[in-house]
């Protein structure tokens, strides 16, 4: 993708997930926006985007940041803004991953997973994403999350549209680090 689509994507992103009044443009609750008005902000704030190239951009991206139903468009999980995606409950594979890094470790084994400033907890269906998560911050650790059993005992899992799993919260009861090893740090 170009570069310069690149810079845009992640503007997007910004602006759906954390701060549309950085674009001007105001989300319906469930983090929806109309591609026009959308379309419209962009030109307005010097970042013109035809549709076809908001196409590309989409299409292109390797992880799917976005959603586009009914002429709308909106970022497919990780809003720190209140909002409510409405994801249908959906049943978790058995084991879901989680990738972060040393320095969270400690804490997330005492306290289990909080989403933080997002809505939700972000969990990876495979190993490898969630070792790309966790390297956006470091050299990443990789926790496996028991999701069949946090399932079984009544957590509620979503299912966002590019794959990710939320949830509310993981208790500490339900990770383990990858190849059950003991943290060196406890
Ligand atoms: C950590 C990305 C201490 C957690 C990806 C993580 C993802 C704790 C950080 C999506 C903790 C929160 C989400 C606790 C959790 N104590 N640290 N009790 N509980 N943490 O960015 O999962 O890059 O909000 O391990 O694609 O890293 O935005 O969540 O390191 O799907 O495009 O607190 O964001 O997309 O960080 O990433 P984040 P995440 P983008």
């Amino acid at each position: 993708m170009a570069r310069d689509l690149v810079k845009t994507s992640k503007f997007l992103a910004y602006a759906l997930r954390h701060d549309p009044d950085a674009l001007g443009i105001s989300l319906d609750d469930a983090g929806w926006v109309d591609l026009d008005e959308l379309l419209r902000a962009m030109a307005a704030h010097d970042r013109p985007l035809s549709r076809e190239e908001l196409d590309r951009l989409i299409n292109g991206m390797d992880k799917q940041r976005f959603e586009i139903r009914d002429g709308k468009i909106r970022a497919a999980q990780g809003h720190t803004i209140d909002v409510d995606l409405r994801l249908p409950v959906a049943t978790p594979p058995a084991e879901l991953y989680h990738g972060t890094v040393m320095r969270f470790l400690d804490e997330i084994l005492e306290d289990g997973l909080w989403p933080m400033e997002r809505t939700h907890v972000h969990l990876s269906p495979d190993v490898e994403t969630a070792r790309s998560v966790g390297a956006r911050r470091g050299e990443p650790i990789i926790l496996t999350i028991d999701a069949g059993g946090m399932h079984a005992a009544g957590h509620r899992f979503y299912h966002a549209t590019n794959g990710v799993w939320l949830t509310d919260h993981v208790p500490p009861r339900w990770i383990s680090l990858a190849g059950g090893r003991t943290p060196q740090t406890r």
